[in-house]
């Protein structure tokens, strides 16, 4: 595949390149496979329990979410400095960005290919200018990533075309990887998930991140308890959302921040200075 493929080695500068470039990188062998062994550890006994989906999220697919509480080592996956760099780098036009989901995607045998999609037709499928990017998403190879298996199929440099478009199969490429590789790809990039032809489940760990000022869609206030939350590191936490999206959002009561509020808490504060916001804004590209 002519596309940004990266060693581990790669900058967070070098992802957002080919994120721009193709709407999509992917970096190889980024974690040691024992880090993804430990991650499908932890959620093997929520995997058994999780169901099946729908036409569009697979029949023969499970998607196990929840994974800061249910995997404390999905949270290195998380909090990767690479990703966490291109993230913000491709999202710096926004003034901050917070998690938007984890998953553990299990593709079963059998399955059939996703309708092809981007994945910030969640937000309503508002038309958001093809120079403004919502999402930065990542896919971890939990098993190596085939043709035969499911890996992700992608239509590059997708993420520039037009909106609410159909493709089909022969228009994608699979992203291939082995254990331990990172595929990165933009809200914008048509993509699915590939048809598994092999007997064995494609697992991979889908964790993204939004701008701020969209809402979560996985609810990370109700997915981890709060007694669990108190103990998380800081960094962590504001990824997750308990920090202030853009100039207002999130506060509690008399503008409390909101990683205070959950500590038990904190002084009101006041909304800051919306000039002052306003042209930080506008010097961004
Ligand atoms: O599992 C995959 O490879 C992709 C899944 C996907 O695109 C989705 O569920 O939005
Ligand atoms: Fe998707």
């Amino acid at each position: 595949m002519a596309a940004t493929r990266l060693p581990a080695s790669a900058s967070s500068a070098d992802v957002a390149a080919g994120l721009r470039r193709d709407g999509f990188a992917i970096v190889e062998r980024l974690v040691a496979p024992e880090l993804m062994d430990r991650v499908r550890a932890e959620l093997a006994p929520w995997m058994e329990k999780t169901p099946t989906g729908d036409d569009f999220g697979g029949r023969r697919t499970r998607r196990t979410g929840g994974l800061i509480a249910r995997s404390p080592a999905s949270r290195e996956l998380v909090m990767h400095p690479l990703v966490l760099g291109a993230v913000k780098d491709v999202l710096g036009h926004a003034s901050g960005f917070q998690l938007h989901l984890t998953q553990l995607i299990a593709i079963g045998a059998g399955e059939k290919a996703q309708a092809v999609h981007r994945d910030q037709w969640a937000f309503d499928f508002f038309p958001f200018p093809n120079d403004y990017e919502v999402q930065c998403n990542t896919i971890w190879a939990m098993t190596d990533f085939s043709d035969e298996n499911g890996a992700t199929r992608l239509v590059p440099g997708s993420h520039q075309l037009a909106d609410r478009l159909q493709f089909k199969n022969e228009d994608t490429v699979p992203a291939e990887m082995p254990k331990g590789s990172v595929l990165f790809y933009t809200g914008k990039l048509y993509h699915g998930g590939g048809p598994n032809r092999t007997g064995a489940a494609r697992c991979g760990v889908n964790i993204t991140y939004a701008v701020s000022w969209l809402r979560q869609e996985e609810n990370q206030y109700l997915s981890v308890p709060q007694e669990l939350a108190r103990t998380l590191p800081d960094p962590l936490l504001r990824v997750m959302g308990y920090a202030r999206g853009a100039y207002a959002l999130g506060y509690v009561d008399d503008v409390r921040d909101p990683l205070d509020a959950l500590r038990g808490g904190g002084p009101p504060t006041s909304f800051g200075d919306l000039e002052a916001a306003q042209a930080r804004l506008r010097r961004r590209p």
